[in-house]
């Protein structure tokens, strides 16, 4: 029963739509806490980016469905220090909008504590200097910050405080001060964790809308409503509005999410989830994105999927489709800039790898640090997006001495990870196989390679990652293999996914000899194939 008195309540027109399908996830691999903005008929999303650099992607669509990435909010250093920053601090949530001609994200880099944000004309970038905003002082460390613009002219941030409580304080967005004394709004809706805040105007009334029960099985999203921003918030009668808790499902963990209104008037949620396999379940690829249909009951409350639920195939209607063409399987490294889907390990040092100094390879030279170190090696990476995949590259590398390495890795931290390296022994090179499970070290391949440029190759399926090499235009010869379970958040902890990466180190002090990569495949397979 709505407590709001009938002249209050919302309506809705659901519009007439083709029907046809999607499939979920529409951003698969390491890609959580979606936040989602529209210009006209163009959608902007971004997702947390934690210790990788450059921080928060950048997403375009013109469905919902199909999105490309266009750029990163944070490109620089000053804007995104994680020097020495553990795996999995850095950024969290970040919330995206688009306000008087002006596009804003706000997200907290949690190895410094303070929220800001950066804005932009052009949602691809330059994005601006960072407009810190500090509300340590008031309520201690928060997390997930989200900007709300109302129609009065006041700008709201919201967020998560310690003790999981939303609280909220009107800023001077400007200067990013805060314009009075932060007020707790709500402590959720009876869940544990309640976290992940988004306001919004709808019908004349406010809607918080939460994630709750933890990023894990627990995971739910919530909504309350208000006829004043500040609450008092009357929950959803039929809340949680989307979860997989108890759901029996590929798809599991739904939460964390956020509300958008299409420009054909329809409404549609995007929201992390995870896929979880084997027994007991374990997940590797990261968190999510997801979308799901949202309509309206009569009453004004947002009904979100099948009563809640989503599946791998959306039989819904979408807005017309418009996908994007597909990445290159190959990168040549043939560009004076890294392609979007890179990414380095924290900020990179100035000289550990180039792109110009052989020109049409990369170069990375390692220094004294590894990928075990809560440092930044010599590293450049791309999410695994596929359970079935294939990643190889071409490496020249003749290590200068022994105990010089650089490959191919699988990374989920630097407690947790597997790689296939060329390295030198006893003045002989040698190819060899390495994995870590957290204190557990072990070398499960060495064999002795000749002079000359070789094949690396990671292929991996929902299981395992095989691991081979091959002379140029040879056949690959698979020498050992991984479990991917080992790589999953239920082992390695932590709030990303699986990393490829091309690495090279010194392990313990700099290395004499680069290691250049010609080229570096990313294939998806069938899983059949893989
Ligand atoms: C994020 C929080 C969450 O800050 O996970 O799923 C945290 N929800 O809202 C890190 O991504």
């Amino acid at each position: 029963m709505c407590a709001l008195a009938p002249c209050c309540a919302p309506t809705f027109i659901q519009p007439e739509r083709n029907a046809v399908s999607y499939r979920n996830p529409v951003l698969p691999g390491f890609h959580p806490d979606p936040s989602v903005c529209r210009v006209g008929e163009d959608y902007y999303l971004v997702t947390s980016s934690f210790e990788y650099f450059p921080g928060v992607p950048v997403f375009h669509s013109r469905d919902l469905v199909h999105w490309r990435q266009i750029g990163h909010c944070l490109t620089r250093p000053g804007q995104l220090p994680l020097e020495r920053a553990p795996s999995s601090t850095g950024i969290y949530a970040p919330t995206i909008r688009y306000h008087d001609g002006t596009f804003y994200m706000i997200t907290t880099n949690v190895s410094d504590g303070r929220h800001f944000y950066v804005s932009a004309q052009d949602p691809a970038g330059e994005w601006s200097e960072p407009v810190w905003i500090d509300v340590r002082e008031q309520i201690g460390g928060s997390i997930d910050p989200s900007l709300f613009f109302d129609d009065d002219g006041g700008v709201y941030l919201t967020c998560t405080g310690p003790g999981w409580k939303i609280f909220q304080v009107q800023i001077d967005l400007a200067g990013g001060k805060l314009l009075a004394e932060p007020r707790l709004i709500s402590r959720g809706t009876g869940n544990r964790c309640p976290e992940g805040p988004h306001l919004y105007k709808i019908g004349g009334l406010y809607y918080l809308m939460l994630a709750e029960g933890g990023t894990e099985y627990g995971h739910l999203e919530s909504i309350a409503r208000s006829t004043s921003p500040w609450g008092p918030f009357e929950p959803c009668p039929h809340n949680p509005i989307l979860t997989h808790r108890n759901v029996e499902s590929p798809i599991q963990a739904t939460g964390h999410a956020d509300l958008i209104r299409a420009h054909d008037s329809s409404w549609w949620l995007v929201f992390l989830a995870v896929r979880p396999n084997g027994y007991p379940p374990c997940y590797h690829l990261g968190r999510e994105t997801y979308l799901a249909p949202v309509t309206w009951t009569a009453d004004g409350w947002p009904v979100v999927g099948d009563g809640g639920k989503v599946a791998p195939v959306m039989d819904v209607p979408t807005l017309p489709l418009h996908p994007w063409p597909a990445l290159p399987i190959r990168d040549d490294f043939d560009a004076l800039a890294l392609a979007l889907q890179w990414n380095f390990l924290r900020n990179p040092r100035a000289g550990d790898w180039s792109l110009t100094e052989r020109p049409g390879w990369l170069r990375l030279k390692g220094s004294a640090v590894g990928l075990d170190d809560v440092d930044s090696p010599a590293f450049v990476g791309r999410r695994q997006q596929h359970f079935a995949c294939r990643a190889t590259t071409l490496i020249d590398f003749a290590p200068g001495r022994d105990g010089e390495e650089a490959g191919l890795c699988v990374r989920m931290n630097e407690r947790h990870h597997a790689e296939i390296a060329v390295t030198r022994r006893l003045g002989q090179r040698r190819v060899v196989v390495r994995q870590r499970i957290g204190s557990l070290v072990a070398e499960t391949a060495s064999i002795d390679v000749e002079p000359g440029p070789l094949v690396l190759e990671v292929r991996a399926d929902r299981d395992t990652y095989r691991f081979g090499f091959a002379p140029v235009g040879g056949d690959v010869r698979l020498i050992a293999s991984a479990e991917t379970r080992y790589l999953s958040t239920e082992v390695a902890g932590g709030f990303t996914g699986v990393y490829l990466g091309l690495y090279a180190t010194g392990r313990g002090c700099p290395a004499l000899a680069p290691a250049d990569f010609d080229w570096f495949d990313y294939t998806a397979l069938e899983e059949s194939e893989a």
